[in-house]
């Protein structure tokens, strides 16, 4: 279903999908708490000098480590609110809604 609608909507000033950018930086999410549409796409940029990743708790996404300087995009489908966390800090916390 969404596939199908995305591939319609594609290139449409009125309903494209939006990229939407997740800063990490001294240690956190920046912004903690973002809220997209089902179907946008979220990058994260890793500006810490130490590797951080982005996972979500109910495994609605997963990043690979990303390295410093390294970003990760993922686009999203599964529509709640998806409460994540750096794996490798766990005080890292932040969350995403997807409408
Ligand atoms: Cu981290």
């Amino acid at each position: 279903m969404w596939g199908a609608l995305g591939a319609i909507c594609w290139g449409s000033a009125f309903a494209e999908s939006r990229v939407h950018t997740v800063t990490i930086e001294g240690m956190k999410f920046s912004p903690e708490a973002l809220e997209v549409k089902a179907g946008d796409t979220v990058v994260w940029k890793n500006k810490d000098i130490v590797p951080h990743n982005a996972t979500a708790s109910d495994h609605g996404f997963q990043s690979p480590t990303i390295p410093p300087n390294g970003t990760w995009k993922f686009r999203m489908r599964k529509k709640g609110e998806h409460d994540y966390l750096c794996t490798l800090h766990p005080t890292m916390k932040a969350k995403l809604t997807v409408k």
